[in-house]
């Protein structure tokens, strides 16, 4: 396949100042005609031809300047060239549509019968041919045709136009967009949907119409939805002073959608599952979620839409800096503590490995085959981190200075990672070259560091060394600029104060490594300290630093900020989880030990801490988790083992306490989806885990059975599914839930991922036999990413069975989804990215299973990169 590289970078001759696109949805043979006004770029040659992209499309007719061209062009389904067109033309391009054959939803499609566009990253030339990149900006004015008997609403991007009837029951609708937009911010919607409707208005005065547009019957399961985008509205406003910019805000709820959401101007795709919500339905990480991507893609109007990207390379200019902006705001919105914590654990769990793994790539890629694969952790959640880091090194102010001076110079622009930093430097005064690594050099930096203190001198050393591993393509890799938050605690649990730092620069607590090796020397320490390193999480690093197991507790009880008592206690449960594993791995009896089961009562007790902390801080490490932290020769038995141990050891030792905790969270109020009241329902959750196995059934079944909300009866089910799997009490649960919402997709999907998630070889049985269920449709992607994704990502001991069984059925899977949906299948077959690190048994069947993809006949560009890279 062609790979597609940064250092290539040409703008288009041509550009295409404004595009008129005419729908006709007619059943069966829908057209587009998409008139579009090219203008050769000053100082281009005149005969320079004006090549299109396309994907696969039909051309029915082909205008310039009104004219029907017959000659002087060529026409391939994925490319449409002009050989010697004039300076300045109009071209009308009609297309043939199958919207109802469009399996890999991307271009038009039809969703539950509803027509929808899916455009990011290259779906517009699956509608029609044009300068299909980032950097080519027009403005749009679309007009739709279609029935009205089954298409009462028609929308699309800007601001509502003309709208009426036509002739034998058809009707139009027309909108514009006053804001030149590249072509995958384009969208389409045309169905029958109910709408949502609610007002804001900006702090510039401006009044704006929202809309939500779902299923009928759904309406009020987007009432949590609406309340996140006024809020989100607003916040932006505060937080970053900026307002929305048209007079119309609309979402569309689908239910086949490959991706979360899609921030198309002024007309959001969503996911459905990302926004209908109710206590009955959702549960409290659902309503989490919701609130957080709708505020992702409304913050996308700014960083992505104003501000968009030169070239997909640059796609986290927009990704990672709107993940970061979504991360304040549920900060805002929630603990920020506690959102620390959990978006650390989402970025050690999935980025950490992929940077470590065959598909590691900079957070600013500098080549690609498929760009459809780069919307990855590394992109998003990194990406995220290093704009935190930004901030973390430049300071609060100056961050916002410098975010001012982006949305300043590059309004309207389709900019660069070197756009965006040149902004901060230009607003601190700073050289932000070395920062700069963190875009360009792939893989997690490590920091190894010793501690040594003298009493007599008052002087107390940390000596540290980092060192980048290398990554497919990358050997050797340069120094980077890393900042090391940290404290000096005392014995009284307050930081110490050193009256002298010395060997690195070391700003508010945070100590600025920029070369191999730093000695730094605090003086005025005259009592041993208890450092607490890499506080709030301040770099995306692993880091090696020998600390007493006492100390650690210390910090778990003491440490003055949230996450850095989380990450001692974190480093606790996973050094004693990867000993446990060692012992079982040899076959040898484990014995847990007790001072952590004893901390866990403390901390589970303890009311001074947030009930969601507590929650967070008692969930053991994934087993994945684990997996990666040993490296190699992983055993998921073996893991599995040890964190039955440690969790059996853990209830065991606290039983009694954890019952009365248990009773007195229940929740007798009203259900609120807030931070408080999901927090305690976290913990309770968590503590009926521990209060159930495959003998103790009772609690959970009760749990389960008087349940008010979704959050208690999944949690519930889950329990028992996980901790009871198979016991009488798990199979009735799991009948009585499908028979309540059996009907209803989005719930049917938790069920589907409960039991994709039961541990051990049965799991592989039960996801054969649900993709038999009527309720699973294996076009659809969420059901999809619910059974087999689930089964494959987190299901570590069903997955990675020993007889390979789990490897052999889940390529044949993915296969038979890749004939249809590229994009969810590549995904997908990411599952196997950490192959090389398993025990050779295992890796030889997952490696044979990968080969047996990349030999498969006619496999997409999507799923031969992902496997290629995977294998090589
Ligand atoms: N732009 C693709 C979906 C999202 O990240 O918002
Ligand atoms: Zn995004």
């Amino acid at each position: 396949g062609q790979v597609f590289k940064l250092s290539d970078y040409q703008p288009t001759d041509y550009l295409i100042a404004s595009t008129h696109m005419t729908f006709r949805l007619e059943e069966g043979k829908a057209t587009c005609k998409a008139v579009l006004s090219v203008e050769r770029r000053d100082g281009v040659a005149e005969g320079a031809p004006l090549v299109l992209d396309g994907d696969g499309l039909d051309l029915a007719s082909l205008k310039l300047d009104g004219k029907l061209l017959n000659e002087g062009y060529e026409a391939t389904p994925d490319r449409l060239t002009l050989a010697n067109p004039p300076a300045r033309f109009d071209l009308e391009i009609v297309t043939r549509l199958d919207p109802d054959a469009n399996k890999a939803l991307s271009g038009l499609y039809r969703s539950s019968g509803n027509y929808c566009t899916q455009c990011e990253a290259e779906g517009f030339r699956r509608i029609t041919y044009f300068l299909d990149r980032p950097d080519v900006l027009s403005v749009y004015s679309v007009r739709i045709e279609a029935p009205k008997d089954g298409h009462p609403v028609m929308l699309s991007n800007g601001n509502p136009g003309e709208t009426g009837d036509l002739r034998e029951g058809w009707h139009f609708a027309e909108w514009h967009d006053p804001h030149p937009k590249p072509s995958y911010l384009f969208a389409l919607v045309a169905g029958d949907l109910a709408r949502v409707s609610d007002r804001f208005t900006t702090m510039e005065g401006r009044p704006v119409d929202l809309g939500i547009y779902v299923e009928h019957g759904k309406e009020d399961r987007a009432a949590y939805a609406m309340d996140a985008l006024k809020r989100s509205m607003r916040w932006d406003e505060e937080v970053f002073g900026r307002a929305y910019d048209l007079d119309v805000f609309n979402i569309v709820a689908v239910s086949d959608f490959n991706m979360g959401a899609m921030e198309n101007k002024g007309l959001n795709v969503f996911n459905d599952k990302y926004v209908l919500a109710d206590e009955a339905t959702a549960t409290d990480a659902d309503f989490a979620n919701i609130e957080a991507i709708i505020a992702h893609e409304y913050f996308h109007n700014w960083t992505g839409n104003r501000i968009t990207c030169r070239d997909w390379f640059q796609l986290c200019l927009k990704e990672g800096l709107t993940v970061f902006r979504d991360h304040e705001f549920s900060a805002d919105m929630r603990s920020r503590g506690v959102k620390r914590i959990a978006e650390v654990r989402l970025l050690k769990s999935h980025q950490f490995p992929e940077d470590a793994g065959p598909l590691a790539h900079p957070v600013r890629p500098r080549a690609y085959r498929e760009i459809n694969n780069f919307y990855t952790a590394t992109v998003y959640e990194k990406g995220s981190e290093v704009v935190r880091m930004i901030r973390t090194v430049l300071g609060a102010e100056t961050f916002r200075a410098g975010m001012d001076l982006y949305f300043e110079r590059h309004d309207g622009d389709a900019a660069t990672i070197e756009d965006f930093l040149a902004c901060f430097e230009d607003a601190s005064g700073r050289n932000l070259s070395q920062f700069a690594l963190w875009y360009h050099q792939a893989g997690t930096p490590h920091l190894s560091i010793k501690a040594s203190h003298d009493a007599r001198t008052g002087q107390f050393v940390l000596d540290v060394e980092q060192s980048v591993p290398a990554t497919p393509g990358e050997s050797r890799k340069k120094l980077m600029h890393i900042p090391l938050a940290f404290g000096l605690v005392g014995p009284d649990g307050e930081d110490m104060a050193p009256t002298g730092i010395e060997g690195a620069e070391v700003r508010d607590g945070v100590i600025h490594l920029t070369k191999r090796k730093h000695t730094i020397r605090f003086s005025g320490i005259h009592e041993r300290p208890v450092p607490s390193l890499l506080r709030g999480f301040s770099a995306p690093v692993t880091l090696a630093f020998e600390q007493s197991e006492a100390d650690r507790m210390f910090l778990a009880r003491h440490d003055n900020d949230a996450f850095s008592r989380w990450q001692a206690l974190d480093r606790l449960f996973s050094d004693e989880l990867i000993r446990l594993t060692r012992l079982a791995r040899g076959g040898k009896a484990m014995a847990v030990d007790r001072q952590l089961v004893a901390l866990a009562g403390e901390i589970a007790a303890d009311g001074a801490l947030e009930p969601a902390y507590r929650s967070l801080a008692l969930t053991l490490p994934g087993e994945a988790d684990i997996a990666r932290e040993i490296g190699e020769d992983v055993d998921p038995d073996a893991i599995f083992a040890a964190r039955n141990v440690l969790s059996t050891a853990i209830a065991d030792g606290n039983g009694d306490g954890f019952r009365q905790l248990y009773d007195g969270l229940e929740e007798t109020g009203r259900f609120r989806p807030d931070a408080a009241q999901a927090g305690r329902r976290a913990l309770r959750l968590t503590l009926l885990g521990y209060l159930t196995g495959e003998a103790e059934t009772a609690l959970a079944k009760a749990h389960f059975d008087t349940a008010g909300n979704m959050t208690d009866l999944a949690g519930a089910l889950a329990v028992l599914t996980q901790k009871a799997g198979g016991s009488a009490a798990a199979e009735a649960a799991l009948e009585a839930f499908e028979a309540r919402f059996r009907d209803d997709p989005l719930v049917l999907d938790k069920w589907f991922s409960m039991q994709a998630m039961m541990p051990g070889d049965a799991a592989l049985a039960r996801v054969k036999g649900l993709m038999d269920h009527p309720g699973f449709q294996i076009a659809n992607p969420n059901r999809v990413r619910s059974l087999i994704g689930i089964w494959a990502s987190a299901n570590q001991t069903g997955f990675h069975r020993p007889d390979g069984e789990g490897y052999a059925f889940f390529a044949e899977t993915v296969l038979a989804i890749g004939k249809m949906n590229p994009q969810v299948a590549a995904r997908l077959a990411t599952a196997l990215r950490s192959w090389r690190s398993l025990e050779p048994k295992r890796r030889e069947k997952a490696r044979k299973a990968l080969v047996s993809m990349a030999n498969a006949p006619d496999l997409s560009t999507d799923l031969k990169d992902i496997v290629d890279r995977t294998l090589a």
